[in-house]
């Protein structure tokens, strides 16, 4: 066995059942193969050993009580994951789907992904398997409070910075503030991001992600000699990433023809009226289906997944992990998609991605693709110490600035170890040298 079937192997004995973890680590141990070869001195140290081992995991129980007086028990999560570079950084997912296995795979591929942005964080994430979807104003409140009240012993500024991620926007990050402050009787002002404006957020922090992705893939189509006029988009999900996603692939002159949640797809030849997306899904919380209702000559398909076979010529999966499955990335490929830029995390299965690159399509990782959010984050942080706040012009300048410097590195890596136009490994290997680096600085801990 080689080295890295050696690890992967101790991966799946040593946390069984956790499959979106394993194919997490999976992913990126095939990229660092090379890396590992050149680097004989990683063996003795254990250093991928100890990459793919949290240096800490914390479970809890989180009580609330209903509006009808009954008390609910969900579970709490946060797996500190790696601090070689920095405080723990990464966001919170309330999702019934969460388990341990989640929040660990979204925790690794954090430490590579918030190396990239090239500023001083590390890896982090968190949450819990609550459902806000049907839940009032006051049950996600009290929720939330419950959360913070076990979760604020754990984090800190200079200690663990969560932020938001599925399910967890403006509304719960302001609920977590107010009970950590409450609880601190201080005003720590960078302990989360994703915060409101009124209290310490940063502009440009909503649209950051959906921006950024937005960005990186500009670049990627670029050094193709090509760029988004007319060409037409299709996105999955119409939360956060996708919105902010379908606003500047817009801008930039792209056809942004199809989006979804998790219970249909809408499909508008006339170009997606963000407006309307944002109204349903930002305002009323509505399901997705209520875009017809608005513009007739638009189409709703109920069911998951279908969105996939809508032609397009780039793909932008910014809903959740595995979205895109083999048979999904054949379609895609069949109907003659250019270019795939992942907003989610893991949103295509290792198959998939492998298709894609074997097709020789262009395909931007969401470690490095991404990234925009948490880079924003840590801007927000930055603002947070100096006790400033930047414009949005500002800010949005610089998280371009940082978008274009990961497109730089995850090319030049990938160029370095052999997998020229590979941007998946370049993304991996260039994001793990410099943790590699530090977790040798540090010795053996
Ligand atoms: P939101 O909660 O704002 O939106 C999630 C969207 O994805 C919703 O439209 C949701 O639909 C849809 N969705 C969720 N699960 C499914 C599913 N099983 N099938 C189809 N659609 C689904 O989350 P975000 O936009 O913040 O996050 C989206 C992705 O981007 C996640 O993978 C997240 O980890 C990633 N990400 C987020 C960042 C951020 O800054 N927010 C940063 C980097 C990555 P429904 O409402 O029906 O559930
Ligand atoms: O997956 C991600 O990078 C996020 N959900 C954002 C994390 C953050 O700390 O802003």
């Amino acid at each position: 066995m080689s080295v890295v079937e050696n690890i992967l192997e101790q991966v799946k004995k040593r946390n069984p059942g956790e499959v979106e973890f394993h194919q997490a680590v999976e992913e990126v141990l095939q990229s660092l193969a090379p890396v590992i070869e050149k680097h004989p001195e990683y063996a003795k140290l254990g250093l991928v050993e100890r990459f793919v081992e949290p240096e800490r995991v914390i479970m809890f129980r989180v009580p609330w009580v209903d509006d009808a007086g009954q008390v609910q028990v969900n579970r709490g999560f946060r797996v500190q994951f790696n601090s070689a570079i920095g405080p723990y950084k990464g966001g919170l997912r309330f999702h019934p789907s969460v388990y341990l296995g989640i929040i660990k795979f979204l925790g690794f591929e954090q430490i590579l992904k918030n190396s990239l942005t090239g500023l001083p964080i590390g890896g982090g994430k968190g949450g819990s398997d609550f459902d806000p979807k049907g839940k009032t104003d006051g049950e996600v409140m009290r929720f939330c409070q419950s959360f913070m009240t076990e979760l604020y012993r754990h984090i800190g500024q200079d200690l663990d910075v969560p932020a938001g991620d599925i399910g967890v926007g403006a509304r719960e990050i302001g609920f977590m503030f107010g009970q950590y402050k409450r609880i601190k009787n201080q005003y720590e002002g960078g302990v989360l991001t994703g915060k409101g404006l009124s209290y310490g957020g940063s502009l440009a922090r909503t649209q950051a992600t959906g921006f950024g992705l937005i960005y990186f893939v500009r670049e990627m189509l670029a050094a193709a000699g090509t760029d988004y006029k007319n060409k037409t988009v299709v996105i999955s999900g119409a939360g956060n990433v996708a919105i902010y996603a379908c606003e500047k692939a817009q801008e930039y002159g792209a056809k942004v023809i199809a989006m979804c949640d998790s219970a249909g797809y809408i499909v508008d030849e006339d170009g997606i009226k963000l407006d309307t997306v944002k109204q349903i899904k930002e305002v009323e919380r509505k399901r997705i289906s209520e875009y017809i209702k608005y513009h007739p000559t638009a189409k709703y398909v109920a069911g998951q997944n279908g969105i996939w076979s809508v032609k397009c010529d780039v793909a932008l999966p910014c809903a959740t992990q595995n979205d895109i499955s083999i048979e999904n990335a054949k379609q895609l490929v069949a109907n003659g998609v250019l270019a795939l830029g992942e907003g989610a995390n893991m949103p295509c299965t290792n198959e998939a991605i492998e298709y894609f690159l074997e097709k020789k399509v262009l395909v931007a990782p969401a470690k490095a693709a991404n990234a925009g959010g948490v880079a924003t984050s840590a801007l927000e942080m930055s603002q947070n110490s100096m006790r400033l706040s930047w414009t949005f012009e500002e800010v949005n300048e610089k998280l371009d600035g940082i978008m274009v410097n990961i497109f730089k590195a995850a090319q030049s890596a990938a160029k370095e170890y052999g997998f020229e136009g590979n941007y998946v490994a370049g993304a991996n290997i260039a994001g793990f040298l410099k943790v590699a680096e530090a977790m040798m600085a540090h010795g053996v801990i």
